[in-house]
């Protein structure tokens, strides 16, 4: 029995689907969640560098677009200079072209995003249509006047116009405690959510960090 170019084809084609969705199903993403201030971006440069995961920051993503003076740049620089949240189909929509981006992602670490309960369930519709979910949320948890001195320092030497201001650093933590904290009581219903203890030096967050992700990946 011969097989036929034609059938030798379909079976090529089946055998690339199949890994395709192996990929998909293996896709392993995480969100770090904390207060601003809280060592999201900091941690998130080790974790991304230790477990090749794809950082996606919309702070980063927004700061980018503050610099390139693109329209919607110059309308999210005014809420974040008065500490308040972007949109959120601002936010969602730049995340949505990120993931869509990124097709070789082998997972995606989510930082300052989801920033609110919309967000959140915007997020699983995202990576639901490519049969992928959130594994865990790591939350960093530190003292209002610890992110205060931080946020301070920080900006001594970050010329961000966002962390120069008492009042608007404030404001930010304010706007954390009504609008994202309740993020973790979404992740919650689905015990997703693991406290971290996110006072202490860089390394030893990190490894506590690490640990939780090496238990699940
Ligand atoms: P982000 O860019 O997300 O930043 P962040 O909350 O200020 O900081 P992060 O927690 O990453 O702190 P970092 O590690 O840098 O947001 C900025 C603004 O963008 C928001 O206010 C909002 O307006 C807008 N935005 C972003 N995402 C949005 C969304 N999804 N929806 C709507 N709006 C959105 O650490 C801070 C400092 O602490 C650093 O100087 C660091 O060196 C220091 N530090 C870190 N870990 C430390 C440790 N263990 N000990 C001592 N210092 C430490």
């Amino acid at each position: 029995m011969s097989i036929s170019d034609n059938e030798l084809y379909i079976c090529f084609t089946e055998v690339i689907v199949y890994f395709h969705w192996i990929l998909i199903l293996t896709m392993f993403n995480i969100i770090l969640f904390g207060p601003p201030g809280s060592g999201k971006g900091t941690q998130s440069e080790k974790l991304i560098a230790k477990f090749g995961l794809k950082h996606l920051s919309t702070g980063d993503l927004l700061r980018s677009e503050i610099a390139k003076q693109t329209e919607l740049g110059l309308a999210a620089k005014k809420l974040m200079d008065r500490g308040e949240l972007v949109p959120d189909e601002v936010v969602v929509g730049m995340i949505s072209s990120s993931i869509d981006n990124h097709p070789e992602a082998k997972g995606f670490l989510f930082d300052g995003f989801p920033r609110t309960s919309a967000q959140a369930q915007a997020l699983d519709i995202l990576l639901e249509q490519k049969n992928a979910s959130i594994a865990v949320m790591l939350a960093l948890e530190v003292s209002e006047e610890e992110l205060v001195k931080r946020l301070m320092k920080r900006g001594e030497t970050s010329g961000r116009s966002d962390d120069t201001n008492e009042t608007v650093i404030r404001a930010r933590i304010t706007e954390y405690h009504n609008k994202t904290a309740a993020v973790a009581d979404y992740y919650q219903q689905f015990n997703k959510v693991v406290m971290i203890e996110g006072e202490g030096s860089v390394d030893e967050i990190f490894q506590m960090l690490s640990n939780e992700i090496d238990n699940r990946i």
